[in-house]
């Protein structure tokens, strides 16, 4: 077990970045006791001819030599490269039962996973089994299903765009689309709400568009911490005189002061720049309403001084919807908008003065706006506000939703969805000769609940930590254990594999940062960032086990074992070439990929919004009305956010300290207000227990968590995920996109005696 560390709450008064990142860095490295590893495997991490970050998906700078890559980049990378083995003797050693009360930072410190393991009942212990005896266990059991709809298919977003393709074929060709991702609990809103205003649900801007925005919007971020290898291109704009606007609840490091910890003379004379030129600090869920006062604004400063405001031309051209927007937003009082939004008037005017007087706008966004119950909506107002004055589709400006895990983005484009369009369905069967199914599948929610309700037998995870990421979490662990077969395909042990189904298997696989030898020829794989480029990544590190094999290659395994069709899996997993082949022929923006892909720094998929040809069913980009109403909470009810700590990356835990917000040596606390601790009548430090209030009646409590004062709206608190999940219902989704709505959990807080 972890030693318990001194506990602390103190302010961080640095920069982010800086010398602390410095240390922080190289304090992992030492943790994980790959010193050699890591820092060879470093030098290589998004360099042509090396490894994808298997960090953020924030993208790599086009025409650089130099070594790009961030403190929590190392982490990833140190986590991965650790000499730490959770092999045989320690599954041997160690009960299920035992596992399971260890906590994630105590599962995750193991080490690498090195063989196949298969569940025990008898002495309750995973214990080894052969690759071929794990596939034919799983091609037996998918065989034996009543209905192909009773296997579930996770993805998480590390998985490659070749492994990932493979895998959707093997579903489609198995007879389902249940392919629920940890999309559907990220980035979905944003997919939707933009699919329907502008046609695709991606962003539109590329770094060069950075470089020529004057103003940048950022709503519900926190890059200091998820993405520092943005806070670089932060400070480029900063320093040519951009002006950059933060909506954060919160007082977040990164979005204040940023030093660059790879820039030698700013780090000697410890000078840092500034990130927002602005920082407004709206209500938990107030985003919508800011947007609604800001359009406000603009439209009456248009009635002021006509045709002064608006981009007429574009909206004339370009959209449809305008009428139906300004009829709503007339009729939305400025009292509901100040209450609702958390900020007042004057600071409303004052983005939206900013705004009309910019010549190339951004908005960026993450899980701070996707995460709550009108998220699409939300979104859909950051794209009416960039509509109105033609932000989108020029140098510049655009919409950014800023992606999470390294592939996230890719694994959507080649298939990874509950719900496939037609044209990619009719093209796979085309290419494949076989007959997809059409029917929509479950998405992640809709999965847990198919598996509480007995509908879901099998469940197979392609990486990430379903257990520990998705909502209402004892419901979720019932779920997964009601399974007769729970499959994951993981590098790192988790929660999810401990609360199994009847039968388990963990199949260990190959990292990024790995050699992946198929044939005696090493192969790259490919995969997309956040802002469309899609590029190769090679692994460069001896595996962490001879007995590891690669995604794609356990896929085939499956497969073969599975089905009797007419694909020939081996050849397909022989030369990655040929599964790039394949996805070109069934995709055709993948056009001459593996020709593009030589290039160092590979290509972009080609955005029609950014060129202003609008996929919708209009035609024109969609400016879209949606009327704002109250959403405050009972009396004495905090909205609570689940959000991610410097140690983290989502459920796999590095550490117990978030330096940035001064927290050390726990993660169990809730960061309040202090006018609401006066009100509960705690003080800092003091354990309290968080009991939160669904809409389905029943209270969820958990327990111990300390109070920390912050600065934060009064009304709202954070803590942190997956320690909270179990307060979120499995009912409590977004609008349209069904996402858990992980950033606004009505609590009540009760005093520990
Ligand atoms: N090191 C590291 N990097 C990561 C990850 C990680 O866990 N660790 N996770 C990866 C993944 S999968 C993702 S999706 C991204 C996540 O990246 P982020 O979205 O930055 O992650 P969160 O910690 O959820 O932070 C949400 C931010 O939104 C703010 N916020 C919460 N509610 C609201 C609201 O109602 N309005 C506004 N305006 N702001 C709000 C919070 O204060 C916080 O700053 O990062 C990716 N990168
Ligand atoms: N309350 C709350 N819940 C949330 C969120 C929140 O903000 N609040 N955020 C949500 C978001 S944005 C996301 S994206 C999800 C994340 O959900 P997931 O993607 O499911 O979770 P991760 O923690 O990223 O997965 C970690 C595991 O992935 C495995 N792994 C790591 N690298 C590899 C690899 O290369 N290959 C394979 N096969 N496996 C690998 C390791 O075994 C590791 O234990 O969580 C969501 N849940
Ligand atoms: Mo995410």
């Amino acid at each position: 077990m972890m030693m318990e560390k001194e506990k602390s709450f103190k302010h961080y008064k640095g920069p982010a970045g800086g010398w602390g990142a410095l240390a922080a860095g190289g304090k992992m490295i030492l943790k994980e006791k790959a010193i050699k590893e890591t820092t060879q495997a470093l030098l290589r991490v998004n360099q042509p001819k090396g490894f994808d970050c298997p960090g953020c998906a924030w993208p790599d700078p086009q025409n650089s030599s130099i070594v790009e890559f961030c403190e929590n980049g190392v982490k990833a990378v140190a986590a991965e490269t650790t000499s730490k083995r959770a092999d045989h003797l320690f599954f041997a050693k160690n009960a299920v039962s035992f596992l399971r009360r260890q906590s994630a930072f105590w599962l995750e410190d193991q080490g690498r996973l090195t063989e196949p393991m298969s569940y025990n009942p008898g002495n309750d212990r995973y214990e080894p089994i052969s690759w071929h005896d794990a596939f034919q266990k799983i091609g037996t059991t998918l065989k034996g299903l009543d209905d192909p709809n009773q296997a579930i298919f996770y993805t998480s977003g590390r998985t490659s765009n070749e492994a990932a393709f493979l895998y959707q074929l093997f579903g489609r060709q198995f007879g389902t689309n249940n392919f629920p991702d940890c999309s559907n609990m990220c980035h979905e809103s944003s997919g939707v709400a933009l699919k329907e205003t502008i046609g695709v649900g991606k962003g539109t801007v590329s770094l060069e568009d950075f470089q020529q925005a004057d103003t940048i919007l950022i709503f519900g971020q926190n890059p200091g911490t998820n993405h520092p290898r943005m806070l670089s291109t932060l400070q480029a704009c900063q320093e040519r005189g951009a002006t950059i606007i933060t909506f954060n609840p919160l007082i977040e490091k990164g979005l204040q002061r940023f030093l660059h910890p790879q820039q030698i003379l700013p780090m000697i004379q410890q000078k840092s720049t500034p990130i927002s030129s602005l920082y407004f600090q709206p209500l938990i869920g107030g985003d919508l309403a800011v947007l609604t006062g800001v359009i406000k604004e603009l439209l009456e400063a248009e009635s002021q001084d006509p045709g002064q405001v608006l981009d007429h031309d574009f909206i004339r051209d370009h959209t449809i919807g305008l009428e139906e927007l300004q009829q709503d937003i007339q009729n939305t009082s400025w009292d509901l908008i100040v209450a609702e939004s958390g900020l007042n008037r004057e600071q409303i005017h004052q983005v939206a003065e900013i705004y009309r007087n910019a010549k190339a706008v951004i908005a960026c966004w993450a899980m701070g706006v996707t995460q709550h119950k009108y998220a699409v909506p939300t979104i859909q107002y950051i794209s009416n506000l960039l509509l109105l004055r033609g932000n989108v589709g020029k140098p510049g400006a655009g919409v950014c939703p800023v992606r999470g895990h390294s592939n996230v983005q890719g694994d959507r484009t080649v298939g990874i969805t509950e719900k496939p369009t037609e044209s990619f369905l009719q093209s796979l069967e085309k290419v494949f000769e076989f007959k997809a199914p059409h029917q929509p599948g479950y998405n992640t929610v809709q999965a847990i609940q198919a598996m509480a309700e007995g509908k879901a037998k099998v469940f197979i995870g392609m990486g990430g930590n379903f257990a520990s990421a998705t909502p209402d979490t004892d419901y979720t662990e019932k779920a997964l254990a009601s399974c007769e077969l729970t499959v994951h395909i993981s590098t790192k042990l988790n929660r999810s594999h401990l609360v199994h189904g009847k039968a388990a298997l963990i199949l260990p696989c190959l990292g990024r940062t790995e050699t992946d030898i198929q044939q005696k020829r090493p192969q790259g794989v490919t995969v997309e960032d956040s802002m469309s480029v899609v590029h190769l990544s090679y692994g460069n590190k001896k595996p962490a086990s001879s007995h590891l094999l690669s995604e794609p290659a356990i896929v085939a395994g499956i497969a073969q074992a599975t089905l009797n069709s007419s694909t020939d899996w081996e050849w397909l997993i022989g030369d990655y070439g040929r599964i790039r082949e394949k996805i070109e022929a069934v995709l055709p923006d993948f056009v001459h990929y593996n020709e593009r892909i030589q290039n160092p720094r590979g290509f972009v998929l080609r955005n029609p919004a950014r060129y202003r040809e609008w996929h919708t069913s209009s035609k024109k980009a969609q400016l879209t009305s949606f009327p704002l109403s109250s959403i405050a909470l009972p009396e004495g009810q905090l909205r609570l956010m689940t959000i991610r700590s410097h140690d983290q990356y989502n459920t796999t835990i590095y550490g117990l300290d978030d330096r940035y917000r001064g927290i050390y040596g726990t993660r169990k606390v809730i960061l309040m207000n202090a006018e609401d601790m006066v009100a509960y009548q705690v003080t800092q430090g003091d354990q309290v227990n968080l009991t939160s209030h669904s809409d389905d009646g029943k209270l969820r409590t958990v327990h111990t968590f300390y109070v920390v004062t912050y600065q934060i709206p009064k009304g709202c608190a954070a803590a942190y995920f997956p320690e909270t999940n179990g307060l979120v219902s499995i009912e409590s989704i977004a609008d349209k996109s069904s996402t858990p709505v992980s950033k606004f959990i009505p609590i009540t807080i009760q005093k520990c005696s």
